[in-house]
């Protein structure tokens, strides 16, 4: 059985190679802090709440290594691990989810390497969020890298179940007994009636609006 931990030498390689990470974090938090600021002025209401982001941590990088059955060595976590820099994006609605999707596909310097709709097919868990994993170029004083950066399109609603789904995956370090675990799916069936409901409010008020 592997460990499922970085080995002092192999901590200190990947700490290493994680600065270009957090360039290309920063570079896409500007990018989507500028998309939302534009939609800002010119939607009527705005498909961006809120935009956050995270460096993954070595803990979580060897955990993904180990459930992904590779070598916790730095080589196979940059080969391997594609979610190390993360950007997390809030939408009101389902629907902004997918509008926002189109948007980043028309960013001619930003390469989606791959898209995951959980949204439409959530995962057994209950999870839904749509990944979108794109590829952004990094200027170094030294060297151009195209670093993979994961971003994450969710609904507030959706960001609340992942957040306590989360939680309860590390405190029974994956186990989630099967009594929570079904109560999971069921909130999580429960929140995507209820983005649905709300969305269809909005439409309404909307229409009235517009009529007014
Ligand atoms: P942390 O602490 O933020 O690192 P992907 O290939 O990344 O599109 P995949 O194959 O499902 O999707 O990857 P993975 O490793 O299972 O999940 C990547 C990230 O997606 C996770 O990061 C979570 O943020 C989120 N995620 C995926 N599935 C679930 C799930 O079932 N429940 C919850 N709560 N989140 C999920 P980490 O590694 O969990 O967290």
């Amino acid at each position: 059985m592997k460990s499922c931990q970085f080995s002092g030498d192999e901590e200190a390689l990947l700490r290493k190679a994680l600065p270009v990470y957090e360039w290309a974090h920063r570079i896409m938090l500007t990018k989507m802090s500028i998309i939302q600021d534009d939609l800002a002025r010119s939607a009527d209401s705005n498909p961006i709440e809120s935009i956050s982001g995270r460096i993954k941590s070595q803990e979580s990088i060897a955990a993904k290594l180990h459930k992904l059955n590779q070598e916790i060595t730095a080589e196979s976590a940059l080969k391997n691990v594609k979610d190390i820099a993360g950007i997390r994006i809030i939408c009101p609605f389902a629907k902004d989810i997918y509008f926002l999707a189109g948007i980043l596909r028309s960013i001619p310097d930003l390469t989606i390497l791959s898209e995951k709709d959980y949204v439409t097919d959530p995962k057994p868990s209950g999870y839904r969020s749509y990944h979108i994993l794109t590829e952004t170029p990094v200027f170094s004083s030294t060297k151009i890298e195209n670093v993979p950066v994961e971003i994450q399109l969710r609904t507030e609603a959706m960001n609340f179940w992942a957040t306590l789904e989360h939680k309860a995956r590390y405190k029974y370090q994956e186990r989630i007994p099967q009594h929570l675990s079904d109560e999971l799916v069921l909130c999580a069936n429960k929140i995507a009636d209820l983005d649905g409901r709300m969305f269809l409010i909005h439409e309404i008020i909307t229409l009235i609006n517009q009529d007014a």
